[in-house]
């Protein structure tokens, strides 16, 4: 099949083409999946004057679309927009669980010995206990997490604020990325306006209590502005640093932004 993008009268047609095509190309079902709903008039429109007449080709237009969401997204990402909060009431219960694994194989972790390690560009490295992180101001947020594959359900976390955290830490505000690596061997990275958003939390408790082993204890950060794949559970790990680490699902073809 071959589609020539620079018609723009044509531009929906165009989009419902490049979806079909997609989808009958991209093995991985859930690369297939996000990167088909992904795909906009806008990251079409960065495909003009390029045909995509196979696997090749379509992969690296794919990546070039992804790359433009990303530094779009980033664009249009306003630090000071918060995500909206509900009341108790609409909390959902139970809440669904989700990871790489099923949920009885999520990590025990002894919260008595447990330390998050932090390194990269901060001035004060040293660990930091579940009671040091207790000890800073805690807040409590009702938001709504949104999965790619197709769910979203309201919670309720609580903890400091990753902000607080970063500037107790004395991190280099102008590093451009936090980098996360969890218990699991999960990894994520975040930018540091997100990192820096009131909302971005590290969450210690979920519904009034420490977060069940299911749902990401020790900790996890909570960032209501970003899809459910960039909330990292377990996080053992917390590095500042330039240097690009892009993250689990974001190396299988997520969008490394993951706005929600
Ligand atoms: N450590 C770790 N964090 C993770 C994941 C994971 O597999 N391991 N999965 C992510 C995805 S895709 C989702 S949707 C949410 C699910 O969180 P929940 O189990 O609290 O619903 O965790 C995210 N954080
Ligand atoms: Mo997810």
């Amino acid at each position: 099949m071959k589609f020539s993008l620079w018609r723009k009268d044509n531009a929906e047609a165009v989009v419902t083409e490049a979806r079909a095509l997609i989808q009958k190309q991209l093995p991985q079902v859930s690369r297939r999946r996000f990167l088909a709903r992904g795909l906009t008039l806008g990251g079409v429109g960065l495909l003009s004057g390029c045909v995509i007449d196979n696997n090749a080709t379509a992969e690296a237009a794919l990546t070039r679309i992804s790359q433009f969401n990303d530094w779009a997204q980033g664009k249009l990402f306003d630090p000071s927009q918060l995500a909206p909060t509900y009341p108790d009431a609409m909390i959902t219960r139970p809440f669904p669980f989700n990871a790489f694994y099923g949920e009885d194989q999520a990590p025990q972790i002894d919260g008595e010995a447990f330390r998050l390690e932090v390194s990269g560009l901060v001035t004060r490295k040293r660990p930091w206990s579940l009671r040091d992180l207790r000890d800073l101001p805690q807040y409590t947020q009702v938001t709504r997490h949104i999965c790619v594959e197709g769910w979203s359900a309201i919670g309720k976390w609580s903890g400091p604020r990753l902000g607080d955290f970063l500037v107790m830490i004395g991190a280099d505000m102008r590093a451009r990325y936090i980098g996360v690596h969890c218990s699991d061997d999960y990894y994520t990275s975040i930018d540091m306006a997100t990192a820096m958003h009131p909302q971005t939390l590290i969450a210690l408790d979920w519904n009034d209590a420490p977060l069940p082993p299911k749902y990401g204890f020790p900790m996890k950060l909570r960032i209501p502005t970003k899809l459910g794949y960039k909330n990292p559970k377990h996080v053992q790990a917390i590095f500042v640093s330039n240097t690009f680490n892009r993250g689990y699902w974001e190396d299988q073809g997520y969008n490394w932004f993951g706005g929600s």
